[in-house]
């Protein structure tokens, strides 16, 4: 039969996210009959459920944005280069309102199952309120950073205080003001967020596992005449985004670190600190794939954090020494370690004194002599990310050809081809799946892609009356090989991080990601796809 036929609807689209809300969009566009659903209570996914103090998107908000309506590109004016969270949730509730994109989602609803039926090429979409749903093509927008990680600490669920995650951050905000506060986690989340509690909170403890690197934002705001330029020059800021590694306009020195004298290195290092925050992981060519140019970089870093910590036994806890530069992502932060130069905060550096319990009144930690030292908390919050990449699919039973799970297929590792489909699910798409740049790339940017290229796959099924897509096994093989092979060549298979699947116990251990950046991903998609979907069976 032909797609749209003969099930309820042409797409379900899990999450409504800023993936799920173009394909709403772009789908409806393209004709078809489209049903979303959103397990939160409206729009926005990482930007209405990470609602934390100082939570932001480390990708300039004039980048971090859709580009597929220049309307929209015009009209929004951004207050600063980096927004804060509500900011940026109200850009998208913009979105929903001007596009009309809220009659095709259905909020508050989760996804709890998607089978499909070999005999007549049908998905059934089922949710925790009940509803089954059949469709032909399903659109996994259910986010990289969305399955929220809480630690298995022992006694977690009896502490007798407030507990919080902050990417599950009440909508009323939380009260922390003259409370002695726990933050467990020094990731993005954790480094946004000590400054704000630090301002806030009786008492701030940080409890640190490893220690991050992080660097300035160098956040101002966006002056009108600085707007007009951004807005007047958005067709080449995309076009170079389109172009390179990482999804925004920024491009590393034309040389490699040992090619420059320690003078230029020097400068060139300054020069990219101040552009602020992930960019200087862009300082040169070869910081990333070269561990003596990396270790030039970290001793420049190094300098950076201990000038702004007063105590140096302090710094000596603050800067990391277990992983190279660059290889778990760098924070972008406003004012994170100057915190510690505050009576009310304090570093607990979990390597040397390990969390035994939480108590029902705080957090016990080995004191380093056979007892425990405790701190008394009235709020502990988890700062302890995702199940990332893979972990939202993973937790929704997800069935396709002979019954076989999408756990299953990623049991002993993950693999996908392209990102976009994985061998054994027809018609199952995944928007920024693993294979793909995803999150080492600006995400808005990478959406889109995913999402024009879903649609105009479809469009392509549609208009031969061809009933299904899913790519060959050996196709999908060989292109985890190549994104292993390319990981291979960086430094980022050296660090435990949640590239590398390390932070969830029992996770296979590989790199998710395309490494080779989001301009050379771009072109190679469109190889396979010129030369008449490469690597898919089409059925
Ligand atoms: P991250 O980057 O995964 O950070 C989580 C933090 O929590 C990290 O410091 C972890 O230490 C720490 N953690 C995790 N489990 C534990 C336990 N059991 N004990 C102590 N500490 C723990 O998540 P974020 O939310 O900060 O950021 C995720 C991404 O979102 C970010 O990179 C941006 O791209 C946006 P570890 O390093 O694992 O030792």
């Amino acid at each position: 039969a032909a797609a749209g036929e003969d099930t309820d609807v042409d797409v379900v689209v899990v999450g409504a996210g800023v993936a799920g809300m173009y394909a709403v969009h772009r789908l409806r566009g393209d004709g078809l009959t489209v049903q979303a659903f959103e397990a939160g209570s409206d729009v926005g996914g990482t930007w209405h459920h990470n609602r934390y103090p100082g939570a932001r998107c480390d990708v300039e908000s004039v980048d971090y944005s859709y580009s597929f309506s220049d309307a929209l590109q015009q009209e929004w004016d951004w207050s600063e280069r980096y927004a804060t969270q509500p900011e940026i949730l109200r850009y998208l509730h913009h979105v929903a309102d001007r596009f009309d994109l809220r009659r095709n989602i259905v909020f508050n609803t989760r996804v709890t199952a998607a089978h499909y039926d070999e005999t007549d090429n049908t998905w059934t979409v089922t949710t925790d309120t009940g509803t089954s749903l059949t469709c032909r093509f399903c659109v996994f927008a259910s986010g990289s950073l969305s399955a929220v990680n809480y630690p298995d600490i022992p006694g977690r669920e009896g502490f007798a205080g407030t507990v919080l995650h902050t990417a599950a951050w009440p909508h009323g905000g939380a009260d922390l003001a003259d409370k002695r506060v726990g933050v467990i986690g020094t990731g993005s989340s954790g480094i946004q967020l000590v400054p704000e509690v630090a301002r806030e909170a009786a008492h701030l403890t940080v409890f640190q596992r490893t220690p991050n690197y992080s660097i300035p934002a160098a956040n101002r705001p966006t002056g009108d005449g600085e707007r007009r330029e951004q807005k007047a020059g958005y067709a080449e800021r995309r076009r170079k985004s389109r172009l390179s590694g990482g999804g925004s306009p920024f491009v590393p020195h034309a040389k490699n670190t040992l090619e420059v004298d320690d003078a230029e290195r020097e400068r060139v290092y300054e020069h990219y600190w101040d552009l602020g925050g992930v960019l200087f992981s862009k300082a040169f060519p070869d910081q990333m794939r070269n561990e003596d140019a990396n270790a030039l970089a970290r001793d420049f870093a190094e300098r950076k954090i201990r000038d702004v910590i007063d105590d140096q036994s302090v710094a000596d806890d603050l800067v990391p020494t277990d992983h190279p530069i660059g290889t778990k992502r760098i924070v972008t932060d406003s004012g994170y370690f100057q915190s510690y130069n505050r009576d009310n905060v304090e570093l607990v550096n979990l390597r040397r004194t390990p969390i035994e319990r939480v108590t029902p009144t705080g957090i016990g930690t080995a004191d380093g002599n056979g007892g425990t030292d405790f701190h008394d908390l009235d709020v502990l919050i988890f700062a302890t990310g995702f199940d990332a990449v893979t972990g939202a699919m993973d937790r929704i039973d997800i069935r396709g050809r002979g019954d076989r799970t999408i756990h299953d297929a990623w049991a002993d590792g993950v693999r996908s081809y392209l990102g976009l489909q994985v061998a054994g699910f027809p018609n199952l798409f995944t928007v920024n799946g693993p294979g793909s740049p995803g999150v080492l790339a600006n995400m808005v940017l990478t959406s889109e892609d995913h999402v024009d290229w879903i649609a105009g796959t479809i469009g392509h099924l549609r208009s031969r009356r061809l009933d299904s897509i899913e790519p060959d096994a050996a196709a999908e093989q060989a292109w985890m090989q190549r994104c292993g092979q390319l990981a291979e060549q960086t430094l980022f298979p050296r660090a435990d991080s949640w590239y590398m699947g390390a932070n969830i116990p029992g996770k296979p251990r590989v790199f998710m990601l395309y490494s080779a950046g989001f301009g050379k991903y771009r072109e190679e998609l469109a190889e396979i796809t010129d030369a008449g979907y490469k690597g898919f069976e089409i059925k």
